[in-house]
């Protein structure tokens, strides 16, 4: 019998501010002790690797209920494989309230289906009908439950808000101590734009780009911040596409909001030119807002090592390509805003951002722990027990190989979609096991883990989704709206 159950031994382990080696000794699912010379009952031999804490995607969609019944095709079972195959331990995804209904009977659905999780998870709560009883009766019921956040859409039917709503959204995250998470692109620019290409016979899927240039999604992230910062309530700009509308981020930091950026895998690796692959394929790339060109990347890679953007989420959406529920359920020669949105990435996300970034020398390692991790865990309200390898943090781990090279395959993804929009890119880096609270449940590609092993992750009050306190003329008017 060693001291501690389980010793990670051997490898380099990265945190958030620091690479050392050391080994990292487990006790009952936490990390009892980082340190030289560890003894355990059982040992895994991380020689020649990084050892980094288990990923943290906050922005994914899995098992998501779907307006006319059911839900997205990825579920909690191969939603939870594809994390665990790719490094990551915890997710924050949705709950979605549908107009005209509340959001405690979805989120108790949502519950129930996730009791089939193998990766700790939270939720979001959307909110689509800032109704009064949502506003001040529901809000505050689920965020003592633990659902912390609340996400906003500006764009995209039947989830947007108008500005009115999203003022009442704001308003009750400020008095319920949540963090608002928003998707910003402006949804009348989006509609008067579609209606005209549909007009003019521009319906193949690379019009989705054409429809929401990047100065729609720049003016809907100034009116979110604007807006926020009215009512002083803290928000995160979810899935930046590019740098100028980071700018609207930077903007606003450095006048000292608190306003944080996110951004995913597709902005660094697709472009608008994948839409206009041949036949249907375009769809397999659609997601919104829309990726790129090749020359935003770098910049975009800036805003990362600027920090303004720090943290990076998959995003992951549950559609197929083929299948009654995949991008062609609309037939292919659908218009491209009947095609439905995202892409998948639960799995890819980790070894594409460590290879775009830390392989090919664009930011350094500890700055892949922050942005994958550690900041999310922060962000969300999961710090300090998830984010970090330090004694008393879940014994969440990706042990890694910083060199092992791997061409992106469907097959590698484990997640329920018949396709990647990676496919055949080149990775340098790549996940070798993964440790959720103490067990391996990921082993050289092979997921082992009980389903329903993954635990509900209740969220307490915590610092950064507070108000500064700064009001306009120092009224609040969120006492009384
Ligand atoms: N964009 C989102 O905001 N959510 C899911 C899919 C997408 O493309
Ligand atoms: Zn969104
Ligand atoms: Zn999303």
């Amino acid at each position: 019998m060693g001291e501690y159950d389980l010793v990670v031994r051997g490898g380099t382990v990265v945190t958030g501010t620091d690479t050392f080696r050391a080994d990292v000794g487990v006790r009952g699912g936490k990390i009892a002790a980082v340190g030289e010379g560890l003894s355990g009952t059982t040992t895994l031999d991380a020689g020649g690797m990084l050892v980094l804490p288990g990923g943290v995607d906050t922005h994914c969609h899995i098992e998501q209920l779907q307006e006319g019944g059911g839900a997205d095709e990825e579920s909690w079972i191969t939603g939870s494989t594809a994390c665990l195959a790719g490094g990551t331990t915890s997710v924050v995804t949705f709950s979605t309230q549908f107009k005209g209904q509340g959001i405690l009977a979805p989120l108790a659905e949502y519950r129930r289906r996730a009791a089939h999780a193998m990766v700790d998870y939270g939720f979001h709560q959307i909110i689509t009908d800032a109704s009064d009883a949502v506003i001040f009766d529901e809000i505050p019921q689920i965020v003592a439950e633990g659902v912390r956040s609340l996400k906003a859409f500006l764009t995209y039917d039947p989830l947007h808000l108008d500005d009115r709503a999203y003022l009442r959204v704001l308003a009750a995250a400020r008095r319920a101590g949540a963090m608002v998470t928003v998707h910003c692109e402006n949804y009348e620019a989006i509609n008067w734009r579609t209606e005209a290409l549909i007009a003019s016979g521009r319906t193949a899927p690379k019009y989705h780009a054409w429809s929401r240039p990047k100065m729609i999604e720049r003016e809907a992230t100034h009116c979110a911040i604007a807006l926020a910062e009215m009512v002083d309530q803290p928000i995160q700009v979810c899935h930046v596409s590019c740098a100028e509308v980071a700018e609207e981020i930077a903007r606003a930091q450095a006048r000292g909001l608190k306003v944080w950026g996110e951004t995913c895998p597709q902005y660094f690796v697709l472009t608008a030119a994948d839409m206009d692959r041949p036949g249907f394929e375009g769809a397999k790339y659609m997601c919104s807002p829309a990726p790129r060109t090749a020359s935003d990347h770098e910049p975009l890679w800036d805003m990362v090592r600027r920090g303004v953007l720090d943290v990076v989420s998959s995003d992951h959406s549950g559609w197929s390509y083929e299948g009654p529920k995949g991008k062609r359920v609309n037939g292919t020669d659908a218009p491209f805003r009947d095609i439905p949105n995202g892409v998948p990435g639960l799995t890819a996300r980790l070894p594409i951002i460590f290879s775009e970034g830390v392989s090919r020398g664009r930011i350094d390692l500890n700055t892949f722990v922050r942005i994958t991790a550690t900041n999310p865990a922060k962000l969300f309200g999961l710090y300090p027990r998830k984010g970090s390898i330090a004694p008393g943090f879940d014994a969440d781990l990706a042990v890694w190989d910083p060199t092992k090279r791997v061409t992106l395959a469907n097959e590698m993804m484990q997640h329920v979609m018949d396709y990647t929009p990676y496919e055949g890119l080149q990775v340098t880096g790549w996940p070798v096991a993964t440790i959720r609270r103490g067990e391996v449940v990921m082993r050289d590609g092979t997921v082992q883990a009980p389903v329903g092993s993954g635990q509900y992750l209740a969220r307490d009050a915590y610092d950064m989704a507070k108000p500064r306190g700064v009001l306009p003329d120092g009224f609040d008017a969120s006492a009384f709206a």
